[in-house]
């Protein structure tokens, strides 16, 4: 697991942070894209090229501002050169693929023989798939992926497994029970099999806790007892189940990240689409290869690329000791398409972490501005060792 050179964005990113809802979103169209130009099999070096900067002045597709990296139509204009009708790259003219044909990079290409008019599952070369298998999973003429070690092929996407990414309970059929619900028969936290709660036990936060007590108490309760809840042992008011705070929270009601504590960016995991909002696919010959740009006040790191995936796991590290008070206007997180030529945009969020949800498994959802759901992202902020 890389972990990697820091360098400071300008202005262009920076912007982007502290505009509120984990669900403001920033989104380019599809096509723009970043300068970042590591292939797929370039793992993790995204960050190293000196001369490769994410920002791009003048959107032009290039970061520079200078030279073109797409196509030049008629007026001399710079185009992305990912599209059917205006192909081409290093600012070579633009030009429209015949009707069989499709751009590919930046290259016309022969379209091939089963696509998105004539197969309804996933494509696997030339054969079209029925795409509900994990080992080839798609929909839509697609090409088939096969889904990650533990993922499942639900409809035609590759799905991660139920336990990690369930904040609650996950039930006998593999759906998540979200944390705040307070359905008896189906209790429990962190992704663990649901418990049904004894009779007089109500679910609260993921535990079984008395309803008398629930109704009584005014702090927190744990299973029958009524607990202060100013402890960071037993947190909680209002008889709701005591929490156990974690390292580098402290008790105030509910579990507060201390000022003084310093904290490691963890992202864990995505779940992405296979295609854009107009239903093009990152990769015309397979799945996409995702990594993510994480920036914390001003500073942006990336993980890995996961090779030909929309579940990608990369379980990594990108800042270590970073202090609660950076966290304050959150998090901007990119997730992108790497690629040969120019790494595909698959959707920008800002990112907000409340003082109380350090320490603790959180997910993010990304939408475009069609409210389309760019991709789901797992990630926790965690005590960083002394
Ligand atoms: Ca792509
Ligand atoms: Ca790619």
């Amino acid at each position: 697991m890389p972990l990697l050179a820091r360098r400071t964005v300008g202005l262009g990113l920076s912007l982007g942070l502290g505009l509120g809802l984990g669900a403001g979103c920033f989104t380019e169209p599809a096509g723009e894209t970043s300068g970042a130009t590591d292939g797929p099999n370039d793992t993790g070096a995204t960050e190293d090229d000196s001369s490769d900067e994410t920002v791009d002045p003048d959107n032009t597709g290039d970061p520079s501002g200078g030279g073109c990296m797409g196509c030049l139509d008629a007026a001399g204009g710079c185009l992305a050169g990912d599209l059917d009708q205006a192909c081409g790259a290093f600012a070579a003219a633009c030009v429209a693929c015949d009707p069989d044909a499709f751009c590919d990079e930046g290259q016309c290409a022969p379209a091939p023989l089963c696509n998105a008019g004539n197969c309804d599952g996933c494509c696997d070369g030339d054969d079209c798939l029925v795409g509900t298998e994990v080992t080839a999973c798609g929909e839509d003429g697609l090409q088939c992926s096969a889904c990650a070690s533990s993922s499942t092929c639900n409809e035609g996407s590759c799905e991660l497994p139920c336990d990690s990414t369930c904040d609650g309970c996950c039930d006998a059929s593999g759906d998540c029970i979200d944390l705040d619900s307070t359905d008896a028969t189906a209790c429990g936290s962190q992704g663990e099999t649901c418990q049904g709660c004894d009779a007089d036990f109500a679910c609260s936060r993921g535990s079984c806790i008395s309803t008398a007590c629930q109704a009584d108490c005014d702090g927190c309760c744990d299973g029958a007892i009524c607990n202060t809840g100013d402890s960071d042992a037993a947190c909680g008011g209002g008889g709701l189940s005591c929490q156990v705070c974690p390292m580098g929270t402290s008790c105030a009601d509910a579990c507060i990240a201390n000022e003084d504590a310093l904290w490691q960016v963890h992202v864990l995991s995505a779940t992405t689409n296979a295609a854009d909002a107009g239903g093009v696919p990152w990769d015309p010959s397979g799945p996409p290869d995702p990594y993510a740009e994480v920036t914390v006040a001003g500073v942006l790191e990336a993980t890995s690329v996961a090779n030909n995936s929309t579940t990608p796991l990369w379980g990594e590290v990108l800042f270590d000791g970073i202090p609660t008070a950076d966290f304050a206007e959150g998090l901007l997180i990119e997730i992108w398409d790497a690629d040969t030529l120019l790494d595909d945009s698959m959707g920008q969020c800002s990112v907000m972490i409340e003082t109380t949800e350090f320490g603790v498994p959180l997910q993010r959802e990304c939408t475009d501005d069609g409210d389309n759901l760019q991709w789901t992202l797992q990630l926790s902020i965690e005590v960083a060792p002394t």
